[in-house]
């Protein structure tokens, strides 16, 4: 299976246009879209976001819609999901209903996607998965452009394995239940400290949502105080900023008496990382649209395309934060 391998800077290079803010549910096209996507010359898509549980979320959502806008060619349909599985499977069915002439997903878990990537195939529409994938088979969507969340796992595991020598008890605030990136970054992670001194006591999801990370945190104090937890590893830097509002709420100092390593590197897990209330970030680019909106013309204008673009990531420990928050697109 053939694969491109991106730079984040390619992907970062995205428009500056101000965009207005993302609502949950649909947002219409032009118009065009009831007319079965011809719409003149616009490409209609249908994009079925998983909803805006994220700082990450919500730059992706920026980035999709300065590259699906009319001056670039289309006519966005626009729908988040407030991270309901079937909500999203529905939308993409309304899509295919509406005769447009692609979809993009950004799926919320990798399993159920079979059925309606039939129907869409049967209709004749391509798909086009960016950020997360789906368990179902290849040939039902076109291509997929993301990310290699079990690298990040490991990024965030060997640095782990490296730094916490000593006797290490670790819980885990875990991404959405069956999503790629919770699957993933745990194996990842789970892999690369195989045979440390890091023992996960607990593992909760959060949802990838700042309250989740918190209520979850919660828990995990009450039910090991601050002296039974060494680390944290969060799937992400909302879940890991929760955590430290947690953590503090108890009387400790995050990022020392309870160290944290998160994943994503958004603004306000840099600038956390930066203060030295989290230790390391792996990033997770979410500047996909670019790459996203050239896939789904090349998929139309019936180019070969490679079935999976991985944007590659990188990784801060907190001098690295200090130097690239000036700069950070997001
Ligand atoms: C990863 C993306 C994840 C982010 C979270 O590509 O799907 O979902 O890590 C987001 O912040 O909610």
């Amino acid at each position: 299976m053939k694969k491109t391998i991106i730079t984040g800077l390619a992907v970062a290079a995205v428009g500056m246009l101000a965009l207005t803010a993302c609502s949950s549910g649909a947002e219409g096209g032009s118009g065009a879209a009831s007319d079965g996507g011809s719409g003149g010359d616009l490409i209609t898509v249908g994009f079925a976001q998983t909803g805006s549980e994220s700082g990450w979320r919500s730059a992706n959502t920026e980035s999709m819609k300065t590259a699906f806008s009319t001056d670039n060619g289309f006519d966005l349909i626009f729908n988040a999901a407030d991270n309901d599985a079937a909500a999203q499977i529905a939308a993409v069915r309304s899509f295919i209903n509406q005769g447009v002439d692609a979809i993009v997903i950004a799926p919320i878990v990798e399993d159920g996607w079979d059925d309606v990537l039939q129907e869409a195939a049967d209709a004749g529409i391509p798909v086009i998965l960016e950020d997360r994938t789906v368990s179902a088979s290849e040939d039902l969507y076109s291509t997929w452009v993301g990310l290699d969340f079990q690298l990040e796992g490991q990024k965030a595991g060997e640095w782990a394995a490296e730094t916490f020598t000593g006797p290490t008890n670790m819980v885990v605030l875990e991404g959405t239940t069956g999503s790629a990136p919770a699957n993933d970054r745990a194996t990842g992670f789970d892999e690369a400290i195989a045979g440390s001194s890091i023992t996960k006591i607990d593992s909760q999801t959060g949802d990838f949502t700042r309250d989740g990370g918190k209520t979850v945190m919660e828990g995990f104090l009450q039910k090991y105080g601050v002296d039974g937890i060494d680390l944290v590893y969060a799937h992400n830097d909302d879940m890991a900023l929760g955590a430290i509002e947690a953590i503090e709420a108890a009387g400790a100092v995050p990022g020392e008496d309870i160290k944290i390593i998160s994943i994503d590197a958004v603004h306000d897990g840099m600038q956390a990382l930066a203060d030295g209330k989290i230790n390391y970030i792996v990033e997770c680019n979410p500047l996909l649209g670019d790459k996203a909106a050239a896939l789904v013309k090349a998929v139309l204008n019936g180019e070969s395309v490679d079935k999976r673009t991985i944007v590659e990531d990188q990784a801060f420990d907190q001098d690295a934060a200090i130097a690239a928050l000036p700069d950070r697109k997001y």
